[in-house]
């Protein structure tokens, strides 16, 4: 039977962080904690619940994720945010589907979202905004490029040279998944919830540093077609 880890990035997420995990580990075998210089509890209360807590000091979500990445040991990683918002009770549900559909990567959809007050107005309309601009440039079909949970086979990873540190991971690495021709991969809805804790988005930063990304790799695989 095939391991699953699962790699949670996190930055002052104390409040949230026990219960992500004690869902996770329902589902998985191992759980990855990657804390990104937290002034809060998260570290302590992450490992009181059982995760493996990796301290990465380089700032940022791709940074910590990557991070996760090189420590995970499991066949299939699994990743979602630290704050509660992801619904870890479908890791299993998810990790099954990858496995039954021979699929190499699943990203998962927040939209169209369940509960309306999960996500600001605004940030519904960001979303929708990136989501399009990225299949438009890249000639996919997705329904939510920002989405921070997915599901693939770890030895996938040797495909790619990911690079994004911040935010524009989450849409680097569907966009690499999905337009490498040896890559199956679906998009499943999911439920969002609302956040607990403070978010960490700023949304004229991460905005257009993920719209600005977006033009960046259009061209460099423009000048590299067989590397996504
Ligand atoms: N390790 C690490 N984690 C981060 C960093 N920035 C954000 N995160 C985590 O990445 C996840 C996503 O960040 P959020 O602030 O929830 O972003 P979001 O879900 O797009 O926005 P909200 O809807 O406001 O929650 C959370 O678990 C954060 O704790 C960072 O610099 N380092
Ligand atoms: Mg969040």
């Amino acid at each position: 039977m095939p391991r699953v880890s699962v790699v949670i990035p996190c930055h002052n997420e104390e409040q949230s962080i026990g219960s992500v995990v004690d869902g996770a580990k329902l589902h998985a075998q191992e759980i990855i904690v990657v804390d990104n210089n937290s002034t809060d509890a998260t570290s302590r209360v992450a490992e009181s619940h059982g995760a493996r807590v990796v301290v990465e000091e380089s700032p940022g979500y791709g940074a910590a994720l990557m991070r996760g990445f090189g420590e995970a040991t499991g066949d299939i990683i699994v990743t979602l945010d630290g704050d509660g918002q992801y619904p870890a009770e479908n890791i299993g549900e998810l990790a099954d589907l990858l496995l039954d559909n021979s699929l190499d990567f699943i990203t998962a959809s927040r939209f169209p979202l369940e509960n309306k007050h999960a996500m600001p107005r605004v940030r519904q309309l960001g979303n929708a905004f990136l989501t399009s601009a990225a299949n438009t440039l890249f000639g996919l079909q997705l329904r939510d490029s920002q989405s921070g949970m997915w599901v693939f086979h770890r030895s996938a990873l040797s495909f790619f040279q990911l690079e994004s540190k911040g935010m524009a991971l989450s849409e680097e690495i569907k966009i690499r998944f999905f337009l490498h021709p040896r890559m199956k991969c679906a998009e499943y809805h999911i439920s969002y919830y609302e956040r607990t804790g403070s978010s960490k988005l700023s949304i004229i930063s991460d905005g257009l540093g993920n719209l600005g990304y977006l033009f960046a790799l259009r061209r460099k695989l423009r000048h590299n077609d067989t590397q996504p």
